[in-house]
C-alpha cells in the first residue's frame, strides 16, 4: 500500500462528500456519544480546554510552531479512541468500516509481552492533509482466543462471539455502497455516520449468563470484556493536551483520580513521542441473562478516561534509543512501575533519560527524529540570492528555511500495556509464552498495516520537496 493510493479527498465534482469529512463527523459524533456516556469525559475536555490555551499562550513559539506543521487548528479536535473485538470476521469489518472515513492500518503492536491476550493495530488518517483536516484514531485491538486455556471455555466464547453481530444492516450496506461506488453522497454520508456509532455505543445487557461471565473473567477481564456483550464498547476517548503534567496535577480538583504514573518519556522541553495517563472509571450496572431469558443485575468495569500528549515522532535510530532507556529504567525498578514506587521511577526515568538530547536541532543534526521543514518570510524575500549550490544546511543556518518536529501521530506498546493493566484492575499476570505475530493479525485484518516510520519519512521528504519548489530549487534536497 503506498500513501497516494489511500490519498482521501475526492474531486469535489464528484457528488461524493470527502472521506476526511466523513471522518470529523464521526469524531463530533462519538464524542457527543461519550460524553453523554461518561460525564467524566466531558469534564476531561474541559480541563484540557483550558490548559491548552494557558500552554498556548504562555509560549509563543509553541503556537508558531504548531501552526507551521499545520497542527494548530487541530488541537482541540484531536482524540483517539479504543476498542477491542472478538473475531477475525469483526476486525475485517472494521478495516473496511474505517477505509469509508479514511483510516487505514497503521502499525502492529504485541502486547503479549505484557500479559494482555490481545494484538493491535490504529486506524488512522495517513496523508498530512488529512491528518490536518481531523487526526481521529482508534487504537484497535483483537482478542486471541487461543490463549483460553480451558478448551471448553475457548469453545463457549467461541460460540457466543459468532452469534453476535456487532454491525447494523445499514452500515453493511453503506459500507458495501461505499467500496463500489467509490464513495458517499450526502445523504449517504450522513446515515453512514449514525449507523456506525451504533457499533462503537455502550450496551447495558450483556450477552451471557452471570456464571459464564464470572469464568470469562476468571480466565481475564478483558476476555470477559470482549465476549460478553452486543458490540466493542468504546472503552476511552481520549483528547490531546499540551501539558500533561498541567492536567494531571488538576484532575483530583474535579473529582478524576489519574493513575499514579504517566506512560513514557519523562517531561522535556522538547516533547517526543507520547505521555499518556488514564483514569479508572467507575464500575457500571449490567444485567446478564441466562438460558431461560431471565435477567440478573450484576457489574462490569470497562470504561475509563485519559489524557495524552504529543512530540516529536522519532526515526529508527530516536527509538531504537528511547526503548533501550525505558528498558534501563525498568531493569533499575525492577519491571513496571507501579503505584508503590511511582516516585522513584519518575526520578530514574528523568536521570536515564538525560542521555536523550532535549533539544530540536541536537534531535535534528543526530537523526533522531523526523522534521517538516519549510520556507520562511525572509527566505521568501531572499529567493533571487538563492543558488543552486546552497545546501539545505546552509538555507537553515541562513534562517530561509525552518524545521519543525513532526508530531508522533502512532502509540507506544509498553505505554498501551501500562492503560490496559491500571483499567484492568492492576492485577498484574505473566507475559504469555505463546507470542502473538504480525503474519496472523494480517491474515485476520484481511490486509497488511502500514508502516509508520514510512509515512513520516515521506511527510519530511514532502516538506523539503515543497521548499525546493518554493526556492526554485526543484528536486535538489534529497532525504535523510
Ligand atoms: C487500549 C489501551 C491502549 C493507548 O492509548 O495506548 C491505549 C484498550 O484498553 O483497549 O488506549
Ligand atoms: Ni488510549
Amino acid at each position: 500500500m503506498t500513501v497516494s493510493s489511500t490519498t482521501n479527498t475526492q474531486p469535489s465534482n464528484s457528488g461524493f462528500v470527502s472521506s476526511d469529512l466523513i471522518r470529523a463527523r464521526f469524531a463530533t459524533a462519538m464524542s457527543t456519544l461519550y460524553k453523554t456516556e461518561v460525564p467524566l469525559y466531558g469534564d476531561l475536555l474541559e480541563l484540557v480546554a483550558d490548559a491548552n490555551r494557558i500552554a498556548l499562550d504562555r509560549d509563543p513559539s509553541l503556537t508558531e510552531s504548531l501552526a507551521s506543521t499545520g497542527e494548530l487548528s487541530r488541537i482541540d479536535a484531536e482524540r483517539h479512541g479504543a476498542i477491542r473485538v472478538g473475531t477475525a470476521e469483526e476486525l475485517s469489518t472494521l478495516r473496511r468500516l474505517f477505509a469509508v472515513m479514511g483510516m487505514f492500518p497503521v502499525g502492529y503492536y504485541d502486547l503479549s509481552t505484557a500479559g494482555v491476550p490481545v494484538h493491535s493495530t490504529a486506524f488512522r488518517p495517513v496523508s498530512e492533509a488529512a491528518l490536518q483536516q481531523n487526526p481521529f484514531r482508534v487504537f484497535t485491538s483483537l482478542l486471541r482466543l487461543e490463549l483460553i486455556e480451558d478448551s471448553e471455555l475457548r469453545e463457549l466464547a467461541n460460540e457466543t462471539l459468532n452469534r453476535r453481530q456487532i454491525f447494523t444492516p445499514k452500515a453493511l450496506a453503506l459500507i458495501e455502497q461505499s467500496e463500489q461506488a467509490g464513495g458517499l453522497i450526502e445523504e449517504e454520508a450522513e446515515q453512514f455516520v449514525l449507523e456506525a456509532l451504533e457499533t462503537f455505543r455502550w450496551h447495558q445487557q450483556a450477552t451471557v449468563s452471570a456464571e459464564l461471565y464470572e469464568r470469562l473473567n476468571r480466565q481475564h477481564r478483558l476476555i470477559a470484556d470482549v465476549v460478553a456483550f452486543k458490540g466493542p464498547h468504546i472503552n476511552h476517548l481520549t483528547p490531546r493536551t499540551l501539558d500533561i503534567d498541567q492536567v494531571q496535577a488538576q484532575m483530583p480538583t474535579r473529582g478524576i483520580n489519574p493513575k499514579a504514573v504517566i506512560e513514557g518519556p519523562p517531561p522535556r522541553k522538547c516533547p517526543i513521542l507520547l505521555r499518556q495517563t488514564s483514569f479508572k472509571a467507575l464500575q457500571e450496572e449490567v444485567s446478564f441473562v441466562d438460558s431461560e431469558g431471565r435477567l440478573q443485575a450484576g457489574k462490569h468495569t470497562a470504561r475509563f478516561g485519559e489524557i495524552e500528549q504529543r512530540g516529536a515522532a522519532l526515526t529508527e535510530k530516536g527509538r531504537a534509543l528511547y526503548d533501550q532507556l525505558l528498558n534501563q529504567v525498568r531493569d533499575v525498578i525492577g519491571g513496571a512501575p507501579h503505584e508503590g514506587n511511582a516516585q522513584e521511577y519518575a526520578e530514574v526515568l528523568a536521570a536515564v533519560f538525560s542521555a536523550f538530547p532535549d533539544d530540536y536541532e541536537m534531535l535534528r543534526q543526530q537523526e533522531l527524529a523526523w522534521f517538516h521543514y519549510s520556507v520562511t518570510e525572509l527566505g521568501l524575500a531572499n529567493r533571487d540570492k538563492i543558488e543552486a549550490s546552497d545546501t539545505l544546511e546552509g538555507l537553515v543556518q541562513a534562517g530561509y528555511i525552518r524545521f519543525d518536529p513532526l508530531v508522533y501521530e502512532d502509540f507506544l506498546p509498553v505505554s498501551a500495556a501500562g492503560i490496559f493493566q491500571s483499567n484492568l484492575g492492576d492485577d498484574l499476570r505473566e507475559e504469555y509464552r505463546a507470542r502473538s505475530s504480525q503474519a496472523q493479525f494480517q491474515q485476520a485484518l484481511g490486509s497488511s498495516v502500514l508502516n509508520e516510520l514510512e509515512l513520516y519519512r515521506d511527510a519530511q521528504q514532502n516538506s523539503l520537496q515543497v521548499c525546493a519548489e518554493q526556492l526554485g530549487l526543484i528536486g535538489l534536497f534529497v532525504a535523510a
